[in-house]
C-alpha cells in the first residue's frame, strides 16, 4: 500500500531534494495517507540511511546535512495536519537540547535534534551558546527527560561538566538524563564528569536516548 509514493519520500531525503520532500508530503495529504506513516514509511527510512552512511564514512556532510533539511520541510507540511487530526506520535521522551554555553557550532547538534525527532523524541531545540541556567530552566519548564549537549571546543566541553555539577547542587541530577556529544567529546570524558549517555554521531544518538530511558 503506497510502497511506491513512501520509496519517493525515502529517496527524496535521500537525494536532498527539500522541494520534492514538501511536494510528496503534500501527494500523501491529498490521497489522505496518514501522515505518520508518511514519516515512518518514508521519510525516516530516508534520513536513517544517510545518517547511517555519514557515520560509515559513506557519504559527506553537505549532503547529509541537505537530507536533514528534506527531511524538516516534510516535517513542516505533515506536523500540523498530525495535530489537526489528533494522530501525534507516540512521543519518546522531551530533549532539551543545545550546543552549550561558549560554544557556537550548529551543525553536529541540529542533526542530532532532526534524527531525534525523526525518531519519537520530542526536541526542544534552544539553539548555540546557551546558558546553563537557562537550559535547566527549560528543562524544569518542559519537564525534560534528557538534556542533550554538544560542545565542539576543548574549550567549552568542560562546561558540560558544569551543567552536570549546577544539576547536582540544585538537587535535580535524579529527574534529568543528561547526554554528550560533539568532536572533541569521548566516552571516557562522559563518564569522567558522569554523563548517563554518550554518542559519537547523530544516528547513535538516537539510540543512547533510547537506551538511557530505558526504551530498548
Ligand atoms: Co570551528 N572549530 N571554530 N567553526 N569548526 C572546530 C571545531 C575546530 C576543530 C577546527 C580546527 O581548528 N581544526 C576548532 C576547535 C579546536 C578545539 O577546541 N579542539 C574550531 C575553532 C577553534 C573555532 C573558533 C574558536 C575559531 C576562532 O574564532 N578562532 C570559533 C569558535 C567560536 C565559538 O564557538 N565560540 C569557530 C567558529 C566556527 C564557524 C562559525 C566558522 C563554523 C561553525 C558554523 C556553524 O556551526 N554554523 C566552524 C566550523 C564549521 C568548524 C568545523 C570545520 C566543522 C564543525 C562541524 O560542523 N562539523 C570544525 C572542524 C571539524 O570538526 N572538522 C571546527 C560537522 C558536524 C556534523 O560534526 O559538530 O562534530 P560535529 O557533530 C557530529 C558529532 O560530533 C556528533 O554528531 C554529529 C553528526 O554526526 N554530535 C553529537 C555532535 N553533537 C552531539 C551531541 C550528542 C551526540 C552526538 O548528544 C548530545
Amino acid at each position: 500500500m503506497h510502497i511506491d509514493l513512501f520509496n519517493e519520500m525515502a529517496k527524496s531525503v535521500i537525494d536532498g531534494e527539500v522541494d520534492e520532500a514538501t511536494n510528496l508530503a503534500q501527494k500523501a495529504l491529498e490521497q489522505d495517507i496518514e501522515p505518520l506513516d508518511a514519516i515512518n514509511n518514508g521519510y525516516v527510512i530516508g534520513i536513517n540511511d544517510v545518517g547511517e552512511k555519514f557515520s560509515k564514512g559513506q557519504c559527506f556532510l553537505p549532503e547529509l546535512v541537505m537530507a536533514g533539511e528534506a527531511m524538516k520541510a516534510a516535517l513542516s507540511v505533515l506536523e500540523p495536519e498530525m495535530k489537526k487530526r489528533g494522530t501525534e506520535r507516540e512521543v519518546l521522551g522531551n530533549v532539551v537540547l543545545a550546543t552549550i554555553q561558549g560554544d557556537i557550532h550548529d551543525i553536529g547538534k541540529t542533526l542530532v535534534g532532526i534524527m531525534l525527532s525523526a525518531n519519537g523524541f520530542r526536541v526542544f531545540d534552544m539553539g548555540v551558546d546557551v546558558k546553563i541556567d537557562a537550559l535547566i530552566q527549560k528543562s524544569n519548564e518542559v519537564d525534560a527527560n534528557i538534556i542533550a549537549v554538544s560542545a565542539l571546543l576543548t574549550t567549552t566541553m568542560i562546561n558540560q561538566r558544569t551543567l552536570i555539577e549546577e544539576l547536582n547542587k540544585r538537587g535535580v541530577r535524579d529527574k534529568v538524563k543528561v547526554m554528550v556529544g560533539g568532536a572533541p567529546v569521548t566516552r571516557d570524558w562522559a563518564d569522567e564528569i558522569g554523563a548517563d549517555g554518550y554518542s559519537e554521531d547523530a544516528i547513535g544518538a538516537v539510540s543512547v536516548a533510547k537506551h538511557v530511558l530505558g526504551h530498548n
